[in-house]
């Protein structure tokens, strides 16, 4: 997978992906990510990347040129899957999105600022809107790292133990069972006898009853989502 990253502040993006899985997965080279930083795209001397909206109103806009510049760069030198714009009135991300994109070959994201970008360039390139919850940031690209570690874990062989991506939480509409590690017993709480049984079929039945009952406690809107 190719992602390419379009944003004002590539530095406040840097470090998820120098930093444990994203770092392993782009070091394997099993996805590449580059950003480009809008401002080299600017409008004259200035490099002038934004404007005040027509018709008034508080709050600047993303020009049209410098975005669609950049990004029919990049599309005349490959094919783009999706064409991402992060705005907190996209779509809200869920892991079945995340499942369909982690299918894909390349993809653009971009990150918005201020009240938004030039309307036009939905028309022009973006295939697809994503927010990642109901909140406002302040711009699009902590947004755009969560939506990139959600797809790069999901890519074969980024993740060592396959399985693990496949158990998480969510992947079937159920949130985790509880889980344990050494030491048996802590401050006087112990880990549930079942766990030291050795009995992996009754462990197996335990987690999904657990994975259910909280569910059902925390999450009741998911087990209706199905
Ligand atoms: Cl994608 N961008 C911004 N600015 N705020 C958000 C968001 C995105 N998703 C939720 N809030």
């Amino acid at each position: 997978m190719r992602l390419d990253i379009i944003t004002l502040h590539p530095e406040l993006m840097e470090s998820p992906f120098q930093t444990s899985i994203l770092k392993r997965g782009i070091a394997k080279g099993l996805v590449e990510v580059h950003f480009h930083r809008l401002r080299d795209w600017g409008i004259g001397k200035r490099k002038q990347v934004d404007d005040e909206p027509y018709g008034g109103g508080a709050g600047m806009v993303l020009r049209i040129e410098p975005l669609d510049q950049c990004i029919s760069h990049l599309k005349s030198q490959r094919n783009y899957d999706e064409i991402i714009y992060l705005t907190p009135d996209g779509e809200r991300l869920s892991q079945k999105t995340v499942n369909t994109l982690s299918l894909k070959e390349n993809i653009i994201m971009i990150c918005g600022h201020y009240k938004g970008i030039d309307h036009r360039l939905r028309t022009l390139h973006i295939t697809k809107e994503i927010s990642i919850g109901d909140y406002v940031l302040t711009g699009g690209e902590l947004a755009a790292c969560v939506l990139a570690d959600a797809l790069i874990r999901l890519i074969p062989g980024v993740i060592n133990d396959e399985q693990s991506a496949l158990t998480d939480s969510f992947q079937d509409n159920f949130l985790s069972p509880p889980i344990f590690t050494r030491p048996e017993e802590y401050k006087g709480i112990k880990v549930p006898e079942i766990l030291l049984s050795g009995n992996f079929k009754k462990i197996e039945q335990w987690r999904q009853e657990e994975s259910y009952k909280i569910t059902l406690e925390k999450r009741p809107d998911l087990l209706g989502e199905k």
